[in-house]
């Protein structure tokens, strides 16, 4: 139990205004519930300008920013945490590439998207921006803690 501990990750994902306008929350969400991973937050929430900013800070001279924080501020997006051993490498995995002309079919943006600028999901990129989404899009009590019946079958 203890080591399971130690192996569990955290991941930020979020599914953007398209995905959320495109009724696309439920086939998302089955993907990573199949999987095995555990969801630990979620919320629906309308992101200033500002938050976009910060969120993707990382990006910010990049000549697309503007348009991208205009774009996860135009809408609901869907804001979730999940947990599991390799979650946050995973995760990407079942994303597929940033450019879903890129992204292989069997990954979300592979086959639910088509241009990288209406990629659908945001997924963190590593252990270090995992930590840095979780605390920027959620409060502390927002993340629950609970073991799922299916986790003593799943590891
Ligand atoms: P990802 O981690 O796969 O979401 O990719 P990045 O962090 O590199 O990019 C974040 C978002 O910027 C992408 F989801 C879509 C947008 N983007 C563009 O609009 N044009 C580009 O050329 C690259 C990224």
């Amino acid at each position: 139990d203890l080591v399971l501990k130690i192996l569990m990750e955290r991941t930020f994902i979020a599914i953007k205004p398209d995905g959320v306008q495109r009724g696309l929350i439920s086939e998302i969400i089955e993907r990573f519930e199949r999987k095995g991973f555990k969801l630990v937050a979620i919320k629906l929430v309308v992101p200033s300008k500002t938050f976009a900013q910060k969120h993707y800070h990382d990006l910010k001279d990049r000549p697309f920013f503007n348009g991208l924080c205009n774009f996860l501020s135009s809408g609901p997006v869907l804001a979730m945490v999940w947990e599991g051993e390799g979650v946050i490498t995973y995760g990407r995995k079942l994303i597929g590439a940033t450019d879903p002309h890129k992204s292989e079919p069997g990954t979300i943006r592979g086959d639910l998207a088509i241009v990288v600028g209406r990629n659908i999901i945001h997924g963190s990129d590593g252990p270090e921006t995992a930590k840095n989404e979780i605390n920027l899009w959620f409060k502390p009590d927002e993340l629950t803690n609970y073991t799922s019946n299916q986790e003593k079958w799943t590891y």
